[in-house]
Formats: C-alpha cells, sequence, structure tokens
C-alpha cells in the first residue's frame, strides 16, 4: 500500500484521502454541462461542495470529454477566472483545470493554489514555465492528444506499464524545466485515450504509482467504464448522473490504495468513502501498535 507523500505546498494535510469537489464552468462536460455556467451559481456550488465535505474545488472552463471541441482562451478565461475568485475569498482551496498557460497564470493571480492540467504541461508549451514560476502544486496526468483525437490514440500492449512510464517521462520533461518534485502529483487519466478495459486495469494497479514517489489522484467521477458495468438490461449504459453510488465505491477503494485524493462531481457520498477507509486504516495501524506492544510484554 502506497505511504502518500501528502506535504504538497501551500495545502492542508489532510491526514487521509482528500476530496476534490468539480465545478465545470462549461455547457458541455458530459454529466454537468450547462449547470454551472452563470459565475455566482458556479461560486455557490462549489462553497456547497465545501460543505459536503470537499478538502478543494476543481474550476474547469473546457470540457475534455471525447469529441469535444475546444474554447478560445478569451472564453476559458471568461467562464474560470470570476469563479476562482469569488470561491478563493470565500476560503475555499481551489484548483483549476486547463491545458492553457495564460489560463493557468491568470487562475493562481486570482487565489487558485493548485493546477490541474489534463495534458500535463503538453497541450501549451508555456504551461511548464507558469508551474514552475507559480510554484504551486501541478498534477501531470497521463495525456496522448487531444479530445478529438483520444479515442484512436487508446492502444497499448500493456497499459499500466506504459501510462506509468509516459508519465514518469513527462515527469522528467517538466523537472527539466524548472518544476520541482514536490510540487508534482501524478494521475492516470482515465478516460483519457482509454478503453473501458484499460481504465478497469489502471484502477486495479494503483499501487504500480509508488515507484515515481508523487501523490496520486484518482478521477473516476461518472465516467463511462462505469456507465458500461452498470448498464441496464437491454446494455443501455447508466446514465452519467446515476454513476455517483460507484464513484463513491471507487473513491474508498482509491484511498485504499493509498490515493492522496479524488476527483468527484457529487462530494457527499465520497468524502463519507474516504472517511470510512481513513478510520479503518487507523484502527489496523492501531491494532498493528498494540501487537507490537504485546509481543513485548511476553518477552
Ligand atoms: N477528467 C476530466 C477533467 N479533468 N482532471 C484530472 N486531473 N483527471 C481527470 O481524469 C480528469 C480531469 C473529465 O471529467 P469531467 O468532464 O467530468 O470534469
Amino acid at each position: 500500500m502506497q505511504t502518500p507523500h501528502r506535504h504538497l505546498p501551500g495545502l492542508a494535510d489532510w491526514g487521509r484521502c482528500g476530496v476534490m469537489g468539480i465545478v465545470n464552468v462549461t455547457p458541455d462536460s458530459f454529466s454537468d454541462g450547462g449547470l454551472w455556467l452563470d459565475p455566482d451559481k458556479a461560486i455557490a456550488h462549489g462553497i456547497d461542495l465545501v460543505g459536503q465535505g470537499a478538502d478543494l474545488v476543481d474550476v474547469g472552463g473546457e470540457s475534455t470529454r471525447p469529441g469535444a471541441k475546444r474554447v478560445t482562451e478569451e472564453e476559458e478565461l471568461r467562464r474560470v477566472v470570476p469563479v476562482v475568485t469569488g470561491l478563493a475569498a470565500a476560503g475555499v482551496t481551489v484548483s483549476v483545470d486547463t491545458m492553457r498557460a495564460a489560463v493557468a497564470e491568470a487562475a493562481v493571480a486570482a487565489g487558485a493554489r493548485v493546477i490541474n492540467d489534463v495534458s500535463g504541461g503538453r497541450a501549451d508549451a508555456n504551461m511548464v514555465k507558469v508551474a514552475a514560476e507559480t510554484g504551486v502544486p501541478f498534477v501531470v496526468m497521463h495525456w496522448r492528444g487531444q479530445s478529438t483525437e483520444m479515442d484512436a490514440l487508446a492502444r497499448y500492449e500493456d497499459v499500466v506499464r506504459e501510462v506509468v512510464a509516459e508519465v514518469e517521462g513527462q515527469i522528467e520533461a517538466v523537472m527539466a524545466a524548472g518544476v520541482r518534485p514536490e510540487q508534482l502529483i501524478v494521475d492516470p487519466g482515465l478516460g483519457f485515450a482509454k478503453t473501458r478495459e484499460d481504465d478497469w486495469a489502471l484502477l486495479a494497479r494503483l499501487d504500480a504509482w509508488n515507484r515515481l514517489g508523487h501523490p496520486l489522484l484518482v478521477a473516476a467521477s461518472r465516467k463511462r467504464f462505469l456507465g458500461t458495468l452498470l448498464a441496464d438490461a437491454a446494455g443501455e449504459p447508466r446514465p452519467a448522473r446515476e454513476r455517483d453510488a460507484a464513484t463513491a465505491a471507487v473513491s474508498a477503494l482509491a484511498a485504499a490504495a493509498g490515493a492522496w485524493a479524488v476527483r468527484v462531481h457529487e462530494v457527499a457520498a465520497s468524502a463519507d468513502a474516504v472517511r470510512v477507509e481513513a478510520a479503518l486504516r487507523a484502527a489496523r495501524d492501531g491494532q498493528d501498535g498494540q501487537d507490537g506492544q504485546e509481543g513485548r510484554d511476553e518477552r
């Protein structure tokens, strides 16, 4: 089991797997597109997620669902910055979900404390510089290409080995450009250039990330591999918003595998799940300690 390295610059140590609540300020995200386009609604939703147990809130202004077209930088800035500003002013720990350096930079200036780049610095050549200069935690997710092409890029011989190795290579690249190792968070990128089988294989082997020694973020929430798993008798995938119980189950399992945080749309159930896992972990550790004590008494 991974012992998560939880000390990321500028972030609290939650003492358990964290919960990152999602606020997509987009018209077209696959499960919540259009719900939070209005900045006031988005801010209220982010605050609500914290009330439900989120440790931080991930604000994104561009959908990355398979096939999605890119928005312009101006539009992304217009969506993201007021929401980051409002949430940060309310005391919320904010992460910005963007592939654009200018958006990341503006969001950090507005109070964001994490840059969550699904391309891990590959989509925009200036991103790594912004990550290095701001010094905030930086998510390096496994990514092979933009949403319009990613389904065609899901070709692997050994998905776990290749995904970990590709992220490792990207970590070396971002560190060579000045990002410090303690800033880095890794993420398998479930659903990004992955088949359903690939997603399950990656989830089954979260321990494979231990070797890299960076905190692990797991973002399974409402993704299509869960929809397919829970398909009805006619084979119709379960609708996205009815995948939250399955998402919470993944949250408990990811926490047990030592994940640093899970990224979810519906926070309450995952917040409970990670607390259950933390209690089990503490009981197990306590038990271990007691066993040791008994052993000493016997001697
Ligand atoms: N997935 C989505 C968006 N952002 N960020 C990280 N770090 N990892 C992910 O897997 C990830 C992400 C797509 O889901 P959404 O459209 O529901 O936000």
